[in-house]
C-alpha cells in the first residue's frame, strides 16, 4: 500500500477481497461531504475515464459521510469487495480519507487521463487516521520570483495530496510586491517589476538583465483562496513589514526614511540579503498599511485564515538610529530604543487585527523588544524563539531554518544545482521534530502551544517551477509524515521503511509530473 503520510492504524483483512473500481462504481456523499465527492469524481473520473454516478444507494460503490463523533480532520476508511466507506469527523476528515483512497487506487489514480484500462484494484483494508498537528504548512516565496496563479493552484493540489493544510504565501519583499491593492495602485504598477535579477546567492555574481515581475489581481487571489478551501487548505497571506519592504518604498517613497536617504531613487531591489532600506514607523506608514490590510482581510476571510502574517524579520535599525523623525517618535512614545519601537510598530497591527477578529503571526524577531499580547510566532532561527514564545503563552509554528528550509541544498556534492545553506536530505527532514525536548519536558500546557510546523521555500535562486519542484520534493513527503503521522522520537524513526515507501510515492509524483530530486543525484538540467 505504501501510504504517505503513514496512517495511525492500518488493518489488512487477511480474508478480505479487493475492491474493484470501474465504470459501474457509484459514488454517494452524505450531508457535508458533497464537496469531497465532487473532488473525488473529478480526480478518479479523469484518471480512469469513469463517471462515478451518484446513486443514493451506493452499495458496491464509494460512500462518503461526516460523523461529528470523530475528531476534526480524523477519518476512518474501509475497503472491501462490497464497497468503500469513508467517514470523517468533519468535511476535512473525509477529504483526507479521500486522499488515502487515491493512493490505494495506485499511481494511475494520479494521472489526468486513463492509461491501462478503466479499472483499478484497491486492497481490502481498514484504516483509522488523524493528524498529529493542526498546522501542517508550506511557505512559498512568490516575492523573489513570481509564480503565476496556475503554479500556486498546482501546489495546492500537491499539498492536498500530502495532507498538508496551510499555504503561507510570502507576498511582499524587497524584490517584488505580488498582490493588487486597489487604493495603492503603484504597489503593483511599480513594485511588482524589477529590471533584472542577481542569479545565485552567495557564490555567483551573474546578473540576468531580463526584467522580472508579475502579481496576483484581487480576482486571482479570490480564486486561489477558493481553490484552497475546496481542498481544506487555509491560505495565510504575508505582508512583510517593517523590513523587506523596498518594493513598497520604490512605489511610494514617503514610506521610507526620507530624512536619512533619498527614497525617490530607490528601485525594486535586484539583489538578495538583508536590506537596510526599511519602512519609517510614522503615521503615514501606519495608515498606508492599515489600508493594505483592510483589502487583505477582505480577500482572506477569517474562516480562510484567522492569521495574518506581518513578517517582522530582518529589519536593520541603522536608518532609524540616524533619523531625527524616528528618534523624536521614540522619545514621544517613551520607548527605550529602536527594538522597542519595532515592537510598538508590530503591536499596533496586533491590536488593529485583534479589533477585526484576526490574529497576528510574525517571524521570531517580533519577540525582540516584547511580544504583542495575541501574537503567534513563526520560529525560523532555530527553536529558541518558539520556545521563548510558548513559555510566554504564545502560539508557535516551528520552521527552524536548520531543518525545514527547502531552499537549502539536499546533498553536499559539487553537482547540486542550488549549493546554498545546510545540507538537508530527505532523511534529515524525516528526523525533524517540531516539539523540542525543552518544551516536551515542561508538559502538555507548553507542547500544545506548538500549533504545528511548516517547511519554507525561499526562491531567490529558484526561478522556474522545475527548480521549485526539485527543491521541494521528495523532502515535502518526508515533512508531511512528520507533521501528520504519529512518529517516534527522531532517532527511532524508521527512515529505511519510509524510503522503501517512497519508491511507490515517486511513481505517484511521476504521474503528477513532479520533478523531484531523483535518489541518484540531480537532473541533468
Ligand atoms: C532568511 S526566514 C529570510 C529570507 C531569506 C531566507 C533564505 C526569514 C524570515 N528571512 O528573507 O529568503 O533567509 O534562506
Amino acid at each position: 500500500m505504501d501510504l504517505i503520510p503513514a496512517p495511525r492504524v492500518v488493518r489488512t483483512a487477511l480474508s478480505g477481497e479487493d475492491f474493484v473500481l470501474g465504470p459501474d462504481t457509484p459514488l454517494h456523499a452524505g450531508p457535508g461531504a458533497e464537496g469531497v465527492a465532487r473532488w473525488l469524481r473529478g480526480v478518479l473520473g479523469a484518471a480512469f475515464g469513469i463517471a462515478l454516478p451518484d446513486r443514493a444507494d451506493a452499495s458496491g460503490g464509494i460512500t462518503l459521510r461526516v460523523d461529528p463523533g470523530l475528531d476534526a480532520e480524523a477519518y476512518r476508511l474501509q475497503v472491501g469487495a462490497d464497497g468503500v466507506e469513508i467517514t470523517g469527523g468533519d468535511p476535512a476528515g473525509v477529504f483526507w480519507g479521500a486522499q488515502t483512497l487515491r493512493q490505494l487506487a495506485g499511481e494511475r489514480a494520479f494521472r489526468r487521463a486513463p492509461v491501462g484500462g478503466h479499472e483499478a484494484r484497491l486492497p481490502a483494508v481498514a484504516i483509522e487516521d488523524a493528524p498529529r498537528f493542526g498546522w501542517r504548512g508550506f511557505m512559498l516565496d512568490v516575492a523573489r520570483h513570481f509564480m503565476p496563479k496556475d503554479v500556486v493552484l498546482r501546489y495546492l493540489d500537491l499539498l492536498a495530496a500530502h495532507k498538508l493544510n496551510v499555504l503561507h504565501l510570502h507576498l511582499t519583499d524587497d524584490q517584488g510586491w505580488r498582490i493588487e491593492i486597489k487604493r495603492h495602485p503603484r504597489l503593483t504598477e511599480v513594485g511588482s517589476w524589477r529590471t533584472g535579477t542577481k542569479v545565485g546567492l552567495r557564490e555567483s555574481t551573474r546578473f540576468d538583465d531580463r526584467p522580472h515581475g508579475g502579481y496576483y489581481t484581487q480576482d486571482d487571489i479570490r480564486e486561489i483562496v477558493a481553490y484552497a478551501a475546496e481542498r481544506h487548505i487555509r491560505v495565510v497571506p504575508e505582508i512583510d513589514i517593517p523590513g523587506h519592504s523596498q518594493a513598497a518604498i520604490a512605489a511610494y517613497p514617503e514610506l521610507g526614511n526620507t530624512d536619512v536617504i533619498d527614497t525617490t531613487t530607490l528601485p525594486v531591489l535586484t539583489t538578495w540579503g538583508v536590506n537596510s532600506n526599511v519602512l519609517a514607523p510614522t503615521d503615514t506608514t501606519l495608515r498606508f498599511y492599515e489600508g493594505v490590510l483592510e483589502e487583505v482581510l477582505d480577500l482572506f476571510p477569517a474562516d480562510v485564515s484567522p492569521f495574518v502574517h506581518i513578517g517582522g524579520d530582518e529589519c536593520p535599525k541603522e536608518q532609524w538610529r540616524d533619523s531625527k523623525t524616528v528618534q523624536a517618535r521614540i522619545e514621544e512614545l517613551g520607548l527605550r530604543d529602536e527594538d522597542a519601537l519595532q515592537s510598538w510598530f508590530i503591536g499596533h497591527f496586533d491590536r488593529w487585527l485583534a479589533d477585526r477578529g484576526r490574529r497576528l503571526i510574525g517571524w521570531d524577531e517580533i519577540l525582540e523588544g516584547g511580544l504583542a499580547p495575541g501574537a503567534a510566532v513563526s520560529s525560523w532561527r532555530g527553536y529558541a524563539g518558539g520556545i521563548a514564545a510558548a513559555r510566554a503563552g504564545h502560539d508557535v509554528v516551528m520552521c527552524p531554518e536548520q531543518h525545514v528550509y527547502f531552499d537549502h541544498r539536499q546533498d553536499g556534492g559539487p553537482d547540486e544545482p542550488v549549493p546554498i545553506g545546510w545540507v538537508r536530505a530527505q532523511e534529515d527532514v524525516y528526523r525533524f521534530e517540531p516539539v523540542p525536548a525543552q518544551l516536551a519536558e515542561e508538559g502538555p500546557r507548553l507542547t500544545s502551544r506548538v500549533l504545528g510546523a511548516q517547511a519554507n521555500l525561499w526562491t531567490e535562486v529558484l526561478d522556474t517551477v522545475r527548480a521549485v519542484d526539485y527543491q521541494t520534493f521528495p523532502r515535502l513527503a518526508a515533512f508531511a509524515e512528520v507533521v501528520w503521522s504519529d512518529l517516534p522520537a527522531p532517532a527511532l524513526r524508521d527512515h529505511d521503511g519510509f524510503a522503501a515507501r517512497m519508491a511507490a510515492h515517486r511513481a505517484r509524483l511521476d504521474a503528477l509530473g513532479v520533478e523531484y530530486r531523483p535518489p541518484g543525484g540531480p537532473h541533468p538540467w
